[in-house]
């Protein structure tokens, strides 16, 4: 073990990657694994097999948060814990999240190899959807382990098909009550998260680890716009109320609005149209948009939404449409611990890997374990930063210098006092 720290397997942690990018709803490459889906379900049993195999003892709980737990000698004190998401969102690649959760397994393994013994006992999280796909809401399993959302929210979520959380989580066998999904004060000591970066800074850096000390503050916004429909011939231009085309205008005054925040970090993205009736002759009476608003700061974040509000008033009235917003969520940024980052640092540093500080502009599970313990992430490059699309890669080479610094963090953590 050079630098007293564990080689990964980096061959089976690849071959486990790809096993698993084959578990999906969309024709590979792409990978689609929405909440409760078939695949999402088959995605999580395969973890469970690998994490069992590995002799860690598991539980899911009330919303499907799956936990993989190696004991450690004090197995009576908060534990160390790793781990990320397997849910991907439609036509998504094959590494978003899943460098985590099989990283993470392959972290434990690497320690479990070398002979190593946790004093704190070590966990491997699989969160339930990260991804908004199905509910329009992210984190739904590490917010609710956060405690940071109230369960009549939980309970009245509706997907496109109007099926409820419950029903579906039923259909998966899942029925223990959602108010035992919420740690207790203290259940964990710290959390560290492996992630590609999502981004290209580390790959034209030529960094092999980022070590985040920021991760931006997610809002979501579901608007409806209803306007006039008609004939799309005997309607006259000058009588229209169209409501396809105040949504254009919306959604072009949300991208000026991000542009304006005066922040470099401030996201908007208007990711999600429906038009009704979406008949090729007939005037639209009705949109629905979904905008996606974030910032690593909260006051430019509120001054882009500022803006879009006041821009989405004008465009009603001078259109003559309605335009009703609903805040789906609104959430603040997370800061990385430092001493957590200090660790994976020194890490990375005994591995000769270079590494530097990262904001996070997509956020992740730690967004919220960071409301329960001390949290960090480690980034590795992920080639031209693509993400959220089939082409999304990362070298296996750094997928598994990113898995040994996450051992040799949690081997530091695990005999923190
Ligand atoms: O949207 C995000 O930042 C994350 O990938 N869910
Ligand atoms: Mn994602
Ligand atoms: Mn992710």
């Amino acid at each position: 073990m050079s630098a007293g720290l564990p080689e990964i397997n980096a061959a089976l942690l690849q071959k486990r990657i790809d096993e698993l990018a084959l578990i999906t709803e969309a024709p590979p490459p792409a990978v689609t694994r929405v909440l409760f889906s078939d695949a999402d379900l088959r995605g999580r049993d395969y973890v469970a097999g690998l994490c069992r195999s590995a002799g860690l003892s598991l539980r899911v709980d009330a919303v499907g948060n799956m936990f993989a737990r190696w004991a450690g000698s004090a197995p009576e004190i908060p534990a160390v814990a790793t781990g990320s998401h397997t849910d991907a969102i439609p036509n998504a690649g094959k590494y978003d999240g899943v460098v985590g959760v099989l990283g993470g397994l392959a972290a434990i393994e690497a320690l479990q190899e070398a002979g190593f013994q946790p004093m704190r006992s070590i966990e491997l999280v699989v969160f339930t959807a990260e991804e908004p796909t199905r509910f329009g809401i992210g984190c739904l399993g590490s917010r609710m382990l956060a405690g940071a959302i109230a369960l009549e929210k939980i309970r009245g979520l509706r997907d496109a098909d109007n099926t409820t959380l419950e029903a579906l989580r039923g259909r998966a066998g899942l029925d223990e009550a959602l108010e035992s999904v919420a740690l207790p004060e203290g259940f964990y000591s710290a959390f560290v998260e492996l992630h590609i970066e999502q981004g290209p800074i580390l790959e034209k850096e030529h960094i092999p680890i980022g070590v985040v000390q920021a991760i931006a503050g997610p809002s979501a916004y579901r608007v409806r716009i209803t306007g006039e429909g008609g004939h799309a011939g005997a309607v006259l231009m000058p009588w229209r109320h169209d409501a396809s085309l105040a949504a254009a205008e919306l959604a072009l005054a949300v991208e000026k609005a991000a542009l304006a925040s005066g922040s470099p970090d401030t996201g908007a993205t208007t990711g999600k149209w429906e038009i009704f009736p979406n008949a090729i002759n007939s005037v639209p009476c009705e949109a629905l948009l979904e905008i996606d608003l974030r910032d690593t700061c909260l006051e430019t974040r509120e001054r882009a939404l500022t803006l879009m509000r006041s821009a989405s008033d004008e465009i009603a009235a001078r259109r003559g449409v309605k335009v009703v917003w609903d805040e789906i969520n609104a959430d603040p940024p997370a800061d990385g611990d430092a001493k957590t980052m200090a660790m994976a640092e020194d890490v990375a540093g005994k591995l000769d890997l270079a590494t530097m500080r990262m904001v996070s502009r997509a956020y992740h599970d730690s967004l919220f374990m960071a409301r329960v313990c001390p949290t960090t992430m480690i980034f590795i490059p992920c080639r031209h930063g693509f993400s959220h699309r089939p082409e999304e890669f990362s070298d296996p080479a750094h997928i598994a210098a990113g898995a040994r610094v996450l051992a040799g963090t949690l081997a530091r953590l695990s005999h923190e006092p």
